[in-house]
């Protein structure tokens, strides 16, 4: 069995059974198995609709887990967090994004990696550099730190 790699993006923009977004955020990251970096947590303002600020925050995992099946926990885990799905974009008690894999690129049904809008979201790279800094983009090599640079216009609060 191979054990692979993946950075997981985690957002909460509403409270939940474990409190406000931060304890979502919190709760998902311990609700992950195989963590073993997790970046600071930080408030960020909405991109999209959604009016409420959101916490966010990037983790690495390891695990044997295929794509489709690490999007298949996360899935779960949203579910039992009672995330409904509703409008694209809506606000969401945890909402969980596979952003890369160790193994590269994937496309299947319903699952792209890198997740396909990752490197325009500062909300993403940002925690991510924290922990992933030196991970390349497998589309254009990019390492995670320059890509943040790239949407470092305004830098989330911590
Ligand atoms: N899907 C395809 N590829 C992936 C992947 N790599 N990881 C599919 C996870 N899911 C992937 O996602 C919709 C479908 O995308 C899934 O069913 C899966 O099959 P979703 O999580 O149900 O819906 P979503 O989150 O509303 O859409 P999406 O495109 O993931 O949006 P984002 O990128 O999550 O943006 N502002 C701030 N400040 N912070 C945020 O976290 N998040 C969003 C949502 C908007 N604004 C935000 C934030
Ligand atoms: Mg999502």
């Amino acid at each position: 069995m191979t054990t692979t790699s993946y950075a997981i993006a985690l957002g909460s923009n509403r409270p939940g059974r474990h409190g406000g977004p931060r304890d979502e955020v919190r709760a998902a990251l311990a609700a992950l198995d195989g963590v073993y970096a997790v970046s600071p947590i930080l408030t960020t303002a909405p991109l999209g609709p959604s009016i409420r600020a959101f916490a966010n925050a990037a983790a690495l995992v390891r695990s044997p887990l295929t794509p489709p099946e690490m999007l298949a926990r996360l899935k779960a885990i949203e579910r039992d967090f009672g995330r409904r799905r509703g409008r694209r974009w809506g606000a969401r008690v945890i909402d969980l994004d596979i952003v890369l894999w160790s193994g590269g690129r994937w496309r299947s049904a319903g699952l792209t990696v890198p997740h396909i809008a990752y490197a325009q979201r500062a909300f993403v790279l940002h925690p991510l550099a924290a922990i992933a800094g030196a991970w390349r983009d497998p589309w254009n090599g990019r390492r995670i730190r320059q890509l943040r640079h790239g949407v470092d216009r305004r830098r989330p609060r911590p």
